[in-house]
């Protein structure tokens, strides 16, 4: 018997243990045992095997770190059918997350009981496959299509509950995996219950399946998995045997197997479980976290004094004065109510959470006692730099001090106090309790138990944290002020916002940068433009007046109706706004730019190359650790599209001699803004790819 699955034989019934942790993964050595378990429960004389998962969980799945390399047998999919066929009873004790070939082992089985607790799925389509051991076919046959469906081209976590009125499962009983699966075997053997096997059930009637793949495929914004699944599931219904159901299963599964689209899906998995592990950090104990202040209450203080609270934390809020603070209480209770409404909450809990764990202040004294306070005024160094002396005078001593500021120079805010191993920057993304993002700026003096602390708190509020180095911007603004400009260039040179937008919302991403405009407030930008025209512009960047007309006039985007495009009351998105036109023809005029014409797929390069180059040097001056923390930054901060696996992954299923090639190529029309990142010329000419820095960093 190989170690990762136990036997043991307890009267009548053979007892399979997974020992595998953390998550019981059906890696080969798992696999191995089950089959010898299997095997030696019929060899010697057992009539019922009971297979359950020690440890935190029933198996969660095939063993990801597998995929890619060369399949090692037994396979999972001829696994499952040898457990199907057994003779004997066999019986599945689910608990903890029975996940992707962790359910097509327990619809193997012949019955399955699981804990209250226990939740069930076929998520592998968020991995860019489709359950590829039976689940497509295993599953509408005790479910139905339209739970089948439902469950596989969305990947969604099913409750025990659930799952036992779906027919996934055929009893939920509270207790021990090992003790109430040894009793429902005992319990089925008495009854002389009848081997069932699913694969034995008649085929599912089917449904309109090329209605239901048009409208998985429109949903998935270009990922392909959920939509190649409903073919899957398709083939259960008419195939003519189970047999060649599977077949088709098999077929469709190596397709995706084979695609980008894993790929990209299985790094953004394994890099967001990455961030947070820094090596500077291991052994290093965060500060405790008891109560917090926050600074400010507009849309970003209240947004993250909402985080706070929901997780649980006691928030002291500081405005200049009653009213505003009384306008800040009002907007978290506007995200509180969204949250109850969206079932995040209970009403006790909303209740609760306004009464008891929010302190509005307007007095820097109020802050003396909490263990961490966040700054989110004004973006002004000068103000800044007010409000951390302040801090300085009355948090007590070990307080860690944070600063949302999401480009100011956190060395700078950090030498207004005595403190600055105390400072740290926290940026959050709007709406920050919505937002999974948090950035932590580590800046030259921050102590290591103050950058623990960020992470500690990041993961209680349910945030993925990223570390980030101190720059202009620092991992994703600075990036998106690059993208952002090369999108300008293309306008001025003839591509029109709207085309822009929508390649690129093809390409997959959420939206495009002149709908985040909109969105974010045109105001924004053009803060940012007058900052850095005051600051003195290279007399070799290029500069656009257009988008500063439409601001002039009054148009900010969708808070004042109008902007790239125009927005009508209780209509969700824009229309374009055509006098954007009118304004970009002037800009041209002026500058004496003749208008090309861009294909899309042009547009999609210049964008993504520039976007590439930009991150390749945050990651060579070390603002981000490795590539995988861009990759991580653009995904959950900017609508990146995630089977795409973040924009340095793309870059390396690319290949990077092509875009150090384009580089060097569009330098020759403008040499200020294409300049090759040094770590990408490096990585060209040692024939490496980022992924490879990667690995270097495990
Ligand atoms: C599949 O089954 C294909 C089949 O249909 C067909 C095959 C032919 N493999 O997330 P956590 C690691 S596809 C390898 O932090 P949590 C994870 O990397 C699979 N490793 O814990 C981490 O490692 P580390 C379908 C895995 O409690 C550690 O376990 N299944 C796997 O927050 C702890 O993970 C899925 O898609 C795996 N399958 O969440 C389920 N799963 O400590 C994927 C986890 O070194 N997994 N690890 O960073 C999950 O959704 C979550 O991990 C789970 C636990 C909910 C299980």
């Amino acid at each position: 018997m190989s170690e990762a699955v136990e036997y043991e034989r307890i009267g009548d019934i053979a007892v399979l243990a997974a020992n595998n942790p953390p998550v019981n993964a059906l890696g080969v050595d798992v696999r191995r045992g089950l089959l010898a378990g299997i095997e030696r429960a019929e060899a010697e004389g057992a009539k019922a095997v009971l297979i359950y998962g020690k440890g935190r969980t029933y198996f969660a799945g095939a063993d990801i770190r597998e995929f890619g390399k060369p399949p090692q047998e037994p396979w999972l999919p001829g696994l499952c059918d040898r457990i199907e066929a057994s003779p004997l009873l066999v019986v599945s004790a689910l608990h903890g997350t029975a996940l992707g070939g962790g359910l097509e082992v327990a619809l193997s089985s012949h019955y399955r009981i699981a804990v209250p607790s226990a939740k069930v799925g076929l998520p592998e389509v968020n991995l860019g496959i489709l359950p590829g051991a039976g689940g497509t076919q295993r599953l509408p046959r005790v479910a139905g299509v339209e739970a089948a469906l439902d469950m596989i081209t969305t990947g969604r976590h099913v409750r025990a509950d659930e799952a036992l009125k779906l027919g996934v499962i055929d009893k939920v009983q509270d207790g021990d995996p090992r003790e109430i699966g040894l009793a429902y075997a005992q319990e089925l053997l008495d009854s002389g219950a009848p081997r069932r096997a699913v694969g034995e059930m008649p085929a599912p009637d089917p449904v309109d399946f090329d209605a239901v793949y048009e409208a998985v495929l429109k949903k998935g914004r270009g990922q392909l998995s959920p939509a190649v699944a409903v073919r899957a599931v398709q083939a259960a219904c008419e195939a003519p045997s189970f047999a060649e159901g599977m077949a088709r299963e098999r077929e469709l599964f190596m397709q995706l197997m084979e695609s980008d689209q894993r790929k990209g899906l299985i790094h953004a998995f394994f890099a967001e479980r990455a961030v947070g592990k820094l090596p500077e950090l291991k052994g290093v104990e965060p500060r405790p976290v008891h109560q917090i202040g926050v600074i400010g209450g507009g849309t970003m203080g209240a947004g993250i004094a909402t985080a706070a609270l929901l997780a649980g934390l006691p928030v002291t809020l500081l405005e200049m004065t009653q009213e505003a603070a009384h306008a800040a209480k009002d907007r978290i209770a506007g995200n509180l109510a969204g949250a109850l409404k969206r079932g995040k909450i209970s009403q006790q809990q909303h209740d609760a959470i306004l009464s008891d764990q929010l302190q509005l202040a307007t007095g820097y004294d109020a802050l003396s006692a909490v263990d961490l306070v966040i700054e989110a005024v004004f973006e002004d160094m000068d103000v800044k730099k007010q409000v951390f002396a302040q801090l300085d005078a009355v948090c007590k001593p070990g307080a860690v001090l944070a600063t949302n500021t999401s480009y100011l120079d956190v060395n700078e805010i950090a030498a207004a106090t005595k403190r600055p191993q105390d400072v740290i920057g926290l940026h959050f993304f709007s709406p920050a309790h919505v937002m999974k993002l948090l950035e932590i700026v580590v800046a030259d003096k921050t102590a290591p138990e103050v950058v623990a602390t960020g992470f500690a708190l990041g993961h209680r509020l349910k945030k993925v944290s990223v570390r980030a180095g101190v720059c202009d911007g620092f991992i994703g603004n600075r990036i998106l002020s690059t993208y952002r400009t090369c999108a300008d260039h293309m306008v001025l040179d003839g591509a029109s916002p709207f085309q822009i937008d929508k390649a690129l919302t093809d390409f997959g991403f959420a939206m495009g940068p002149f709908a985040v405009s909109d969105l974010a407030g045109l105001d924004i930008g053009w803060a940012v433009r007058k900052r850095k025209r005051a600051e003195g512009l290279d007399p070799r960047a290029r500069d656009s007046s257009y988008a500063d007309k439409l601001c002039e006039a009054g148009h900010f985007g969708q808070k004042t109706g109008k902007g790239f495009y125009v927005y009508e009351k209780g209509k969700r998105g824009g229309t374009p706004n055509p006098e954007v036109l009118d304004l970009i023809a002037a800009d041209r005029a002026a500058q004496g730019i003749t208008p090309r014409t861009f294909t899309d797929d042009e547009i999609v390069r210049r964008y993504m190359v520039s976007m590439v180059n930009e991150a390749a040097k945050v990651v060579g001056e070390g603002i981000a650790r490795r590539p995988l923390d861009v990759d991580v930054v653009l995904l959950y901060g900017y609508g990146f599209p995630r089977y795409r696996g973040g924009p340095l992954k793309w870059a390396d299923l690319q290949g990077l001699p092509g875009i150090l090639d384009d580089i060097r190529a569009w330098s020759a029309e403008d040499d200020y803004f294409w300049q090759p990142a040094p770590l990408l010329e490096k990585l060209v000419a040692e024939g490496r790819s980022f992924d490879d820095l990667n690995k270097d960093a495990e």
